[in-house]
């Protein structure tokens, strides 16, 4: 993987200043994903401001992960995170029905979020391995992903466990964010 991550986007920005934001709520399978990539060392930053973040730095892109959900105090910080966001990465854990609800509110907040509006969208409906899993076209209505206006995105099936989909997600999004139309 971390090779053919490489190929991908290496270049993609020049030597512009990225950032790509992974979140989705606490479970879902980010810290996972962000491991798999193996793009680099992941640093977490220690939680004064009331949440924690993780960053792996891969050339002039920055990765950064956190949870949504939770504390509604602490939300005003996270717009220290949105400028020069090129893409979200929406992980949702894929078995975990009861919160999908949860997970459908705290997306279309960040999709309101004024800094975030260019940004591509790549959804990862995550944990397909285990039982119960609802495939894409579940996630996708849950989500109401179909209410998603003027910015691109797609959903892919994962197991970050396994490693499944995973590049052909980041494939897309490469692909998407070279078109210069993310
Ligand atoms: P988060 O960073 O979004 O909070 P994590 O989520 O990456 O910490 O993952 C939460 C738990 O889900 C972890 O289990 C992790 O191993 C598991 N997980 C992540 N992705 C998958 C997947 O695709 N399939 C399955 N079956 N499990 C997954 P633990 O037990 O370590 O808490
Ligand atoms: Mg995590």
């Amino acid at each position: 993987m971390g090779i053919l991550f490489t190929k991908m986007f290496s270049n993609l920005f020049g030597n512009r200043e990225a950032r790509i934001l992974v979140l989705g709520l606490d479970n879902a399978g980010k810290t996972t994903i962000l491991y798999r990539l193996q793009m680099g060392e992941v640093v977490s930053t220690i939680p004064t401001i009331g949440f924690n973040v993780e960053t792996v730095q891969y050339n002039n892109i920055k990765f950064q992960v956190w949870d949504l959900g939770g504390q509604t105090s602490i939300r005003p910080y996270w717009r220290c995170y949105f400028p020069n966001t090129q893409a979200i990465i929406y992980v949702v854990d894929s078995s975990d029905t009861d919160r999908l609800v949860i997970a459908k509110e705290e997306f279309h907040a960040i999709l309101e979020e004024e800094e975030l509006r260019g940004a591509a969208v790549l959804i990862f409906a995550n944990k397909q391995d285990l039982p119960g899993a609802l495939d894409d076209a579940a996630v996708t209505e849950s989500l109401e992903l179909h209410k998603i206006k003027n910015r691109q995105w797609a959903i892919f099936k994962t197991s970050a466990i396994k490693g499944e989909g995973l590049f052909e997600g980041l494939d897309w999004l490469s692909n998407t964010l070279k078109s210069g139309s993310g």
